[in-house]
């Protein structure tokens, strides 16, 4: 049984160090589809297996622990689309990664961090309803100034980055005036505003590896600065709180016990019903195309 395993950058120490493949969500499912393998393991959140089972449909995939799940994908569901629908109908859905496939089922298109400018300035209609992360929202609405970019639902955040704040940086800023600072886009705009760079885990990872500073101040989940630290030799600051436990879940432990047996165990098998995969993988489909 030829066995790939997936690890996201968030993921913990000891687990990256077990993975074949480490990155954001997007490119590990691709990168999945490129390797031979007939097991796909994927070491994160559940939607994040999703993504993996809907970009590779023949293949076993298995996430070691499915409790695993996004405190900010669970904000929406494909119910809240269709409301969106019927209250906006000239306006697209552009459902972001973190959410159930039956969420990107019911959009017109997906987007990540690292293409949602991208994504959202390619589309014809100058409505945009973005779910379920508003900070996400108004940093694309910031970046694509000729379209009205609303986020949905009117609170929908994750509580790891929402909890990074101006005053961490001050303190941080007080303790190393010169290096630069790195936000994910999840972080409030208050926040955003005091970065040198604001981008997803993939493309701060690879400003590290082109700028090549000393350090960095890294304002997003932890387990990133391990592998920039690790692989760049780049030294990484991050507020203590930068802890995601949904992505914690997933232990080395747990991830052995898919590896070495010989037939997945049943609770860790991601199955997808064949119309949301169908309708999903459209939707992941109109975003590689609008960015292609
Ligand atoms: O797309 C991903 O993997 C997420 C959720 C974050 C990021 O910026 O990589
Ligand atoms: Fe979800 Fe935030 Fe955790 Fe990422 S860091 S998995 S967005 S709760």
């Amino acid at each position: 049984m030829e066995t790939v395993v997936l690890a996201h950058n968030y993921q913990r120490p000891e687990v990256q160090v077990m993975a074949d493949v480490l990155g954001d969500s997007l490119e590990l499912a691709m990168r999945a589809a490129e390797e031979d393998a007939d097991r796909l393991i994927m070491c994160g959140v559940d939607f994040m297996a999703e993504v993996v089972k809907v970009l590779n449909p023949d293949r076993e995939v298995a996430i070691p622990d499915p409790r695993a799940k996004c405190s900010l994908a669970m904000r929406i569901t494909a119910d809240d689309v269709r409301e969106i629908r019927r209250e906006r109908p000239d306006a697209a859905v552009v459902a972001y990664v973190n959410t159930p496939a039956e969420v990107k089922a019911e959009a017109d298109v997906v987007c990540t961090s690292a293409n949602a400018v991208e994504v959202v300035s390619k589309l014809p209609e100058d409505e945009v309803v973005l779910v379920p992360d508003t900070n996400l929202a108004s940093w694309v609405d910031e970046n694509v100034p000729d379209k009205e970019v609303v986020g949905y639902p009117p609170a929908g955040c994750c509580p790891v980055h929402q909890a990074m704040t101006p005053s961490d940086v001050g303190r941080f800023v007080s303790y190393h005036p010169n290096l630069p600072i790195l936000a994910h886009p999840e972080c409030p705009r208050c926040t955003r505003m005091t970065a040198d760079h604001v981008g997803s885990t993939s493309q701060m990872y690879r400003w590290c590896e082109k700028n090549e500073p000393d350090g960095v101040i890294l304002l997003t989940e932890e387990g990133l600065g391990f592998r920039i630290k690790r692989e760049l030799g780049v030294s990484v600051v991050t507020p203590g709180h930068a802890v995601c436990p949904d992505m914690k879940v997933i232990t080395a432990d747990k991830l052995e016990k898919v590896i070495s047996s010989e037939r997945l165990p049943e609770y860790t098998r991601v199955e997808i019903d064949g119309d949301v995969l169908r309708d999903a993988q459209e939707s992941i489909e109109e975003m590689l195309r609008l960015t292609g």
